[in-house]
């Protein structure tokens, strides 16, 4: 062999070890996204949990009494919320920093979306399903939760907001309260 092929012969295995390479990792991600669909649709999600949306307000976890904040034995907390053609109840969600909390939320009407700006919270509000999702704010502070999904002709005017606030402070409030928002602050 001359030398004059050898720096042809050195792209030629650089190229192919590079074809190698980007195979490898398409054919990964193809493996990845195909394992999540097969995986999902043979074990769909372990709990759908249902509430009849024409008597959220007159029985069982969603009733006014019962949304709000509330501080958990374990230290978490839990918030229940309602959406409805065209606002969020509570319209301003108290919670504490530094903490675990949990929303659980359904809509007594239409389709609406839960979003919280800033966080990992994003999700739909579906009549007949409750809706669990789990996040924490390390910072005080004051958050949008806009709907976004179109609920009809009222939906940009629906949105509600999360005051954050300092845990022992929040502490303090639910020591006094079983349910918690802005305006027992
Ligand atoms: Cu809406």
């Amino acid at each position: 062999m001359s030398g004059t092929h050898a720096p042809d012969d050195l792209a030629e295995r650089v190229e192919r070890r590079w074809a190698i390479a980007a195979s490898v990792i398409a054919a990964a991600l193809v493996a990845a996204a195909a394992f999540a669909g097969i995986h999902q649709a043979t074990m769909p999600q372990a709990r759908v949990e249902t509430v009849d949306p024409t008597s959220l307000h007159l029985s069982g976890e969603f009733i006014e009494t019962n949304l709000g904040s509330a501080l958990q034995p374990d230290g978490s907390v839990m918030v229940r919320l309602v959406g409805q053609q065209y606002s969020f109840t509570p319209q301003c969600i108290l919670v504490p920093t530094g903490t675990p909390i949990t929303f659980r939320a359904t809509s007594a009407d239409v389709i609406h979306g839960f979003l919280i700006d800033g966080t990992n919270v994003n999700t739909m509000l579906v009549p007949g399903f409750i809706s669990t999702i789990t996040t924490r704010f390390d910072q005080p502070g004051e958050r949008h939760m806009p709907c976004h999904e179109y609920c009809s002709i009222g939906h940009e005017g629906m949105w509600a907001s999360v005051r954050i606030i300092d845990k022992a402070q929040f502490t303090r409030l639910a020591a006094d309260r079983r349910r918690l928002d802005c305006v027992q602050q």
